[in-house]
């Protein structure tokens, strides 16, 4: 795929040639341009002019960054991010960043920048306490469950819409790192050498691997919305109202993954990696922030619960989608929720692309941490066939990462 990258040196002109740019930032006046990019796929720039108007231009590479030009990944992906961001930005604008522009000869998007938000995941090892966060992430979901499903739209319209919003290259990367790779390695698994053994009965836990051939279903098949598909805590951006911690806004944000996917699976995210988070401040022995990123859980859940069972009641079909249907439909997102975050907690440990909630553990806690998800992980799979309540989920986690720390 032959187009130019963006550099620091081009931004100026790249924004001169944009009218959509050029006029929400002086590109004769620019003083800084910092490539920001800490994410696994692409080049992001935060660009400011001497009046202090700023922008974000965010550009696909045709690889994936992380690895580099040995995994070439198509760039179309920035299309579903700029689509996805547009579509549910039109729920509610609040919960995600503005677009200016999507440029496809060069698969640069334009948008908002977010300078007084910092990415959550950051703000949650500092041991920050962005309040409400975990409820607007849950409204966000449901707006986006409701809005992008054939309760919230036109029959004729969403089907247009979801086969427009495939995303095949991004759902692959999905289907091999989460689902597969953690029980069969194709040599982009790694874990302390103290960790072989617990990512070894992982891969190998019969139950766990029924479990996740599940999942992996319900991934590939259950065409149920446009889910953001990535969404987990360095998806999220977050402020506080007043100084570093406390009541938040938020944005979910980076959604290249988006495709017409499985409610649950965005839930799910979530969960794992407030549970990811959990464990770190287990391994440290800061039992209070663990308690708080263990109670997002049901803060997201509620969120969820509450704005979907709201929007259920304008539903454009009502004549067969009566109450119990409402109440399957959570159900279900609730037990998928399980299943999804059970995934996307023991991937994060045992394969490519982890997380510094665990990362940066000195290895003698990392050990115990790391042993705790995956343990963690396997329970959640099975558990989930007698409870899926919010609370067991919560009584599961603390009590297995408690008893499997080390340090
Ligand atoms: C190769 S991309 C690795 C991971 O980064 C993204 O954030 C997704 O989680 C993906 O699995
Ligand atoms: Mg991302």
């Amino acid at each position: 795929m032959d187009y130019e990258f963006l550099s620091a040196e081009t931004v100026a002109s790249y924004i001169r040639s944009k009218p959509e740019l050029a006029s929400r930032i002086n590109p004769d006046k620019i003083t800084d341009v910092n490539e920001v990019g800490d994410g696994n796929l692409n080049l992001v720039f935060i660009v400011t002019d001497t009046d202090g108007k700023s922008i974000v231009l965010k550009q696909a590479l045709p690889y994936v960054r992380l690895v580099g030009p040995d995994w070439p990944m198509t760039p179309f992906r920035a299309e579903r991010e700029a689509e996805a961001l547009r579509i549910h930005g039109g729920f509610n604008q609040e919960l995600v960043p503005e677009i200016f522009i999507y440029d496809p000869e060069r698969f640069v998007i334009g948008m908002e920048n977010l300078s007084e938000y910092r990415v959550w995941r950051g703000a949650m090892i500092e041991g920050l306490k962005h309040d409400g966060v975990a409820s607007q992430m849950g409204e966000y979901v449901a707006q986006v469950a409701f809005g992008t499903s054939v309760l919230g739209m036109d029959a004729e319209e969403q089907k247009q819409l979801m086969a427009k919003s495939i995303n095949p290259e991004l759902c692959k990367i999905t289907e091999d790192l989460v689902f597969t790779e953690p029980h069969d390695d194709i040599g982009r698994n790694a874990v302390l050498p103290e960790n072989e053994n617990d990512a070894q009965e992982h891969a190998n836990d019969a139950s766990m691997i029924h479990a996740m051939g599940e999942a992996k279903w319900k991934f590939m098949t259950s065409a149920e919305a446009l889910i953001h598909g990535d969404l987990h805590t360095g998806s999220v951006m977050v402020m506080a109202k007043n100084g570093d911690e406390g009541e938040s806004l938020s944005k979910a944000f980076d959604s290249e993954f988006a495709f017409y996917g499985p409610v649950g699976f965005d839930l799910g995210a979530l969960w794992a990696n407030y549970t990811l988070n959990a464990s770190r401040g287990i391994a440290l022995g800061n039992e209070d922030h663990a308690n708080w990123s263990l109670s997002l859980i049901d803060e997201t859940w509620q969120g969820f619960e509450k704005t979907f069972r709201k929007l259920y009641e304008s539903r454009i079909d009502s004549r067969v989608w009566k109450a119990e249907m409402l109440e399957d439909r959570l159900n279900q997102w609730k037990a998928d929720a399980w299943l999804f975050a059970a995934a996307k907690m023991s991937r994060r440990i045992v394969g490519l692309a982890k997380v510094a909630d665990v990362e940066q553990l000195e290895p003698n806690l990392r050990e115990g941490a790391a042993r705790g998800i995956l343990n963690l992980a396997r329970s959640l799979a099975k558990e989930r066939h007698n409870s899926t309540s919010t609370e067991h989920f919560v009584k599961l986690a603390g009590d297995t990462l408690h008893h499997f720390k080390t340090g």
